[in-house]
């Protein structure tokens, strides 16, 4: 792999699919070939599986189902977006991966780390991101910034609880691992959080091998 692995993550709200754009932007003025993609989801069947997920229901899902569907996207997803784009040497820009398996399923549902990692081994080899932007902010602030979009999808009509801890999930694996992980304060003024991001485009150039 000759590319860069970048992931977005953090909960809802926090803006990961805007500073994606504004990423992207920056580094293809600078002639980097992006690929901006997105899970679950990235390519038709795994769309679909999205929409499974995403869909509310009166059958409540499995938690196990829930994990599973979520791998099963994205091992199409490596497969047909992800491995080639970092093949040919591109940066791609994803916009959540499997530390949101670990803040959704593990946070979130209560899942074992073990039963994680051990789907994340079978699915992505060695595979990791290169460097994970987690866009922080309380709660509240996410949620009140998802609720002004309308219609509230499944994960999105969890309660309080569930977001908190799918919240502490990611700070726990940014402090826990800081060589990969950047925090960025999605409380503050997009202008301000676009500033932070700026300041991270050195980084990420220089990580970027081309
Ligand atoms: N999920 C899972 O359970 N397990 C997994 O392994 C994976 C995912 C991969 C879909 O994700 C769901 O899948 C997700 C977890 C689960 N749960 N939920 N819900 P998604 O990424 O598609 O859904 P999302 O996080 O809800 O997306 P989002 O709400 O669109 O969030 P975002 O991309 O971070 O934010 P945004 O669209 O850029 O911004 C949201 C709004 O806030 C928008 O109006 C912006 O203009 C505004 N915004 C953005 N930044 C700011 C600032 N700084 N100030 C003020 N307003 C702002």
């Amino acid at each position: 792999m000759t590319g860069l692995f970048i992931t977005l993550e953090g909960p809802e709200g926090a803006g990961k699919s805007t500073n994606r754009e504004y990423l992207a932007g920056h580094l293809r003025a600078v002639g980097i070939d992006v690929v901006l993609t997105r899970e679950p989801g990235g390519t038709p069947l795994a769309e679909r599986i999205r929409e499974l997920l995403l869909a509310p229901s009166d059958e409540r899902m499995n938690a196990d189902t829930e994990l599973l569907l979520v791998f099963a996207a994205r091992a199409q997803h490596l497969a047909e977006v992800i491995r080639p784009a970092l093949a040919r040497g591109a940066i791609v820009l994803c916009d959540r991966f499997t530390d949101a398996t670990y803040a959704y399923q593990g946070g979130g549902r209560g899942l074992s780390q073990e039963r994680i990692a051990t789907l994340e081994a079978f699915v992505q080899g060695q595979l990791r991101p290169d460097l994970t932007l987690v866009f922080d902010l309380p709660v509240e602030v996410g949620l009140a910034r998802a609720s002004a979009r309308g219609r509230l999808d499944r994960f999105e009509q969890e309660g309080r609880a569930f977001f908190e801890a799918v919240r502490t999930a990611y700070l726990k694996r940014a402090e826990a691992h800081p060589a990969r992980y950047r925090l960025v304060d999605a409380a503050l003024p997009l202008a301000e959080v676009q500033r932070s991001l700026d300041a991270l485009l050195p980084e990420i150039q220089g990580l970027y091998r081309g």
